[in-house]
């Protein structure tokens, strides 16, 4: 049986943790005969719902394949609306898989990725911002992909754009009494009511989008690349940074030849910090590939950490940097605890780098890490705005469309209202739009090509 995310009719069953060795698994269902295919295959069952008991449950032969503790959800006070029951059965590789066999012998059908949530999607559970949220939080790589999800997930992105919307229809009914009364002097709406209020919407929607650059970065970090000389120290700080030896370190100039990555966890944005070859002219091929990946990396960045050990190679990367200026830099004199720099070298550095920002650092006695984590930090927040990753923020290419959408079609109506070059119900109609664009970003209206998007994410049981 394939079944189809449509079919409510349809029991559905899955292992909702994931396989392999654990004390536990749970095995959800959910349907109209969530409740029925349990009790055929359990010799107890709760006498009420949201109580939990303790019960054998049975193939179809009648062998017992283990002792689950069975917590029954009777329609509609379930994650999905629906008559639900989960099955906390032993770990392992093998319990669970017969449990839902045993379920599927019985009637149930094995769920389809996503299709619990999004059945709580179609029951008016969860709206479509909230489904994601569910999925971002399962998929989180750091502490504030996983605050962003949990925000999102508590409604914070879904009431912000109820109240874009509201604030639109708002204005569609300002315009709709304006409309009724056209011919009265001014109209009994002042103009620049009108006006105010369209300009207070579009600039929400331009605050709204601008979030979209930190949700990115939330989700996918923020590039940081240690570049400098060969020899300089780049792989002691980076190994130093991430708290393990992940890069090779010797004191042969031309040691490192691929980027290597590593995910700093920050409790604001993750970096993505990137170790790379030393710039120089080299000769030998395999090392000049290096340099080009590492002139690539220095390309994408968010912000470079210049790296010297000496004025020469610190100035000597001015070269490298030609032409990149809208990368942000921080001027990392490294080595400290053998030669350490004079104020005077480091107002040199920051004036012919057009740093950020100077800091001081020693790979081998810790001297200066915490103060250029916090420099990168600083410098990262001014990049996206100085946007608070706790505000609701757009992570999805999917809400960034919708929200542009809707700004322009705002805009549009803006200027035709202003030059009156079309009657006013004509240019009411990019109201409507906009409208009904931040409604399918909700799901408040018809969903089902959004969830068939949203829930190709997902993984089975969720
Ligand atoms: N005393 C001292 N030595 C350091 C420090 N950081 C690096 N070194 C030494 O400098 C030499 C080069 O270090 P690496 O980290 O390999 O330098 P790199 O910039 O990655 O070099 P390439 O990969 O060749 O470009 C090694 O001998 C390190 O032990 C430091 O903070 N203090
Ligand atoms: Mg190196």
């Amino acid at each position: 049986m394939t079944g189809s995310p449509l079919d409510l009719s349809e029991t559905i069953v899955a292992q909702a943790t994931a396989p392999g060795r654990g004390a536990l698994s749970i095995v959800r269902l959910s349907g109209p005969n969530a409740h029925a295919v349990v009790r055929a295959a359990v010799d107890r069952w709760p006498s009420a719902a949201r109580t939990v008991t303790l019960s054998h449950v049975r193939d179809a032969s009648g062998r017992d394949v283990d002792q689950s503790v069975i917590i029954r959800y009777d329609a509609p006070a379930s994650f999905t609306g629906e008559d639900s029951v989960e099955l906390i059965t032993h770990g392992g590789l093998v319990v669970a898989t017969t449990v839902v066999a045993a379920l599927i012998a019985r009637g149930a059908r094995l769920a389809l990725p996503g299709e619990f949530t999004r059945r709580a999607v179609l029951n008016g559970k969860l709206d479509i911002l909230q489904a994601e949220a569910t999925g971002d939080l399962v998929n989180a790589k750091s502490r504030a992909a996983q605050g962003v999800a949990l925000r999102q997930l508590d409604g914070g992105l879904s009431r912000r754009v109820l109240a874009l919307r509201g604030e639109l229809i708002g204005l569609e009914a300002l315009i709709a009494y304006d409309i009724d009364f056209p011919d009265e002097d001014d109209g009994p709406i002042a103009p620049a009511r009108i006006v105010a209020a369209t300009e207070r919407i579009v600039s929400a929607l331009e605050q709204l989008l601008a979030t979209s650059r930190t949700g990115e970065l939330v989700r996918e970090g923020a590039l940081v690349v240690l570049a400098g000389a060969p020899n300089v120290g780049k792989s002691s700080l980076f190994n130093a940074l991430v708290g393990e030896a992940r890069a090779i370190v010797t004191d042969i100039p031309g040691t490192t030849r691929d980027a290597i990555e590593a995910v700093i966890d920050t409790s604001t944005i993750p970096l993505r910090l990137v170790d790379t070859a030393g710039f120089r002219d080299a000769l030998d091929p395999i090392e000049r590939l290096g340099v080009e990946m590492s002139e690539s990396y220095v390309e994408r960045a968010a912000v470079v950490l210049v790296c010297g050990d000496s004025d020469e190679s610190m100035l000597g990367m001015r070269k490298a940097l030609d032409g990149r200026s809208h990368v942000a830099i921080i001027a990392v004199r490294t080595k400290s605890d053998v030669a350490p720099p004079t104020a005077a070298q480091l107002a040199g550095y920051r004036d012919t780098l057009a740093a950020s920002a100077t800091v001081v650092v020693s790979a081998e006695t810790g001297e200066g890490l915490s103060a250029l984590l916090s420099a990168i930090a600083h410098v990262v927040s001014e990049g996206t705005g100085r946007q608070d990753v706790d505000a609701p923020l757009l992570t999805q290419e999917r809400h960034r469309y919708a929200v542009t959408r809707a700004l322009d079609e705002v805009r549009a109506f803006r200027d035709r209202w202003a030059s009156r070059e079309l009657p006013a119900p004509v240019a009411a109609v990019h109201l409507r739009e906009a409208v009904a664009t931040l409604e399918d970003l909700i799901g408040a209206v018809d969903v089902e090509d959004v969830l068939d998007e949203v829930f190709r994410r997902f993984c089975v049981g969720k």
